[in-house]
């Protein structure tokens, strides 16, 4: 069977973006695949959290994985720093990373404007890190949204490199990109991408429904009145159709026709509408979950026993190859 991970920061509570973008692709793949899902918070603190929060989201982003439709049977789901492997492979590979490489990342370049006065080593090395997660199970699959394509490839190019010095040690991760909700715009600002850091732009996955609604209703279009496909001319409205047709199932085409004439103050509702309904089980599944703390322990404590196994295989092989001294 072949192998994939991924992983989610508890940075913030989990968006539609993340569901459309991973989750949902996680879902699918589940049944077919060996999956190893990851809460990412050492990746969170790339940027200051406060702790507390943290350490609560992180438990309630795993009931909201399995709420998703994630099954703790069928996947290793676990917190990533219950796994040292991941720190200790990533320095390794920080020493076959270029400067120049991480230097060139679109995300870094952004995070460092947004977070200017506090640009971290570890923000730098994010992907770095992040290769370590994708190297470390020999994933043939990393399911992401479009934004984290650039860091697959830097991990691929990494993993080359090291079994080019070294002998074949690493499989070579390809991203999985979904077709339809690959990149879920902010809703208060449909150029830019739909942020866990970014409350009015975004809806949550536990967000009420009111609050779902006043958000759709809020979201910026255009000033025309048609509801069509237009990325370029109408990234307001192509994103809205994008979310209707990912919580609906319907093609972009059915969904044109059936708001053919109508306008935005028709459509707008409709699609919080849509996604309301996609959410309503998820908010109360996981609401279920947080009451059951005990069962939600279980699950991350055998997961980052199963991964770590796995983990250490490569770690070890790793160690070897570059000359370490047999503990
Ligand atoms: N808007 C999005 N559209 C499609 N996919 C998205 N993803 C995130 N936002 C969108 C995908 O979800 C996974 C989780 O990403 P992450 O939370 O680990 O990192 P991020 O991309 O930095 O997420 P945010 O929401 O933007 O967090 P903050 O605000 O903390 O920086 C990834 O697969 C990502 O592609």
């Amino acid at each position: 069977k072949k192998r994939i991970f991924s992983g989610i920061q508890p940075s913030g509570e989990l968006t539609l973006g993340s569901y459309m973008g991973a989750i949902k692709n996680w879902v699918a793949l589940q049944e077919e695949y060996e999956c190893v899902y990851c809460i990412v918070d050492m990746h969170a603190i790339t940027v200051r959290q406060v702790p507390a929060e943290l350490r609560r989201r992180s438990v309630a982003q795993l009931a909201q994985y399995i709420a998703c439709g994630l099954d703790p049977e069928k996947n290793v789901m676990f917190i990533q720093s219950h796994v040292p492997q991941h720190a200790e492979l990533s320095w390794v590979l920080g020493c076959y990373t270029q400067f120049g490489e991480l230097s060139r990342m679109t995300q870094f370049k952004m995070k460092s404007k947004q977070h200017a006065d506090n640009i971290t080593a570890g923000l730098f090395t994010y992907p770095v890190l992040m290769a370590a997660d994708i190297l470390l199970y020999q994933a043939d699959l990393v399911p992401v949204g479009e934004d984290q394509k650039q860091h697959v490839e830097l991990c691929r190019d990494i993993a080359q490199r090291f079994n080019g010095v070294y002998s074949e040690t690493f499989t070579l991760p390809e991203p999985f990109i979904p077709k339809l909700g690959a990149r879920i715009m902010s809703l208060g600002d449909p150029s830019s991408k739909m942020s866990k850091s970014d409350p009015d732009g975004c809806v949550y996955l536990m967000d009420k429904p009111e609050e779902v609604m006043r958000k759709f209703k809020r979201a910026v279009t255009d000033s025309e009145t048609a509801v069509k496909y237009d990325k370029d001319a109408k990234p307001g409205i192509s994103n809205l159709l994008t979310i209707y047709c990912a919580a609906t199932g319907k093609t972009l085409k059915q969904a044109e026709e059936e708001f053919a004439g109508q306008g935005y103050g028709i459509f707008k509702p409709a699609v919080g509408e849509a996604v309301v309904e996609l959410l309503r089980p998820i908010r109360e599944e996981s609401q279920r979950l947080m009451d059951d703390k005990a069962y939600l322990e279980g699950i991350y404590r055998a997961g980052a026993e199963k991964a770590g196994r796995i983990a250490d295989r490569t770690l070890s092989k790793v160690y070897r190859k570059v000359g370490f001294v047999a503990r």
